[in-house]
């Protein structure tokens, strides 16, 4: 370090889940998930700035009764299968990115 050199430390944290106007969009872009809970919408798992029918025809049909991590696995337990596509994809469907100007990954 050279005399004069300033040594900076950013301890940034930003608390998402202490209501809906947090994020972009309030609860377009997130969603309750618990009491007082807000976190973020499962089922995007095409890489793309919207859950919709490509998450499932494109992804999760392809992966569904596999085991391991993959995309379509909505609800990360290891196993692509119904509930996942149930469960996560079916009631989140129609949930998109809020962020201004991003359209895809
Ligand atoms: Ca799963």
């Amino acid at each position: 370090m050279k005399d004069g050199a300033r040594t900076e430390v950013i301890n940034d944290s930003y608390d998402f889940s202490s209501g809906p106007a947090q994020v972009y969009g309030g609860l377009s872009g997130h969603k309750k998930i618990g009491s007082g809970t807000y976190g973020m919408v499962a089922g995007n798992g095409y890489p793309d700035a919207i859950i919709d029918a490509l998450d499932k025809t494109g992804l999760w049909s392809v992966q569904a009764g596999k085991k391991g991590y993959r995309e379509g696995d909505m609800d990360m337990n290891g196993q692509v299968n119904n509930k996942d596509k149930n469960e996560y994809w079916l009631p989140n469907s129609g949930y998109g990115c809020q962020v201004p100007g991003f359209t895809d990954n």
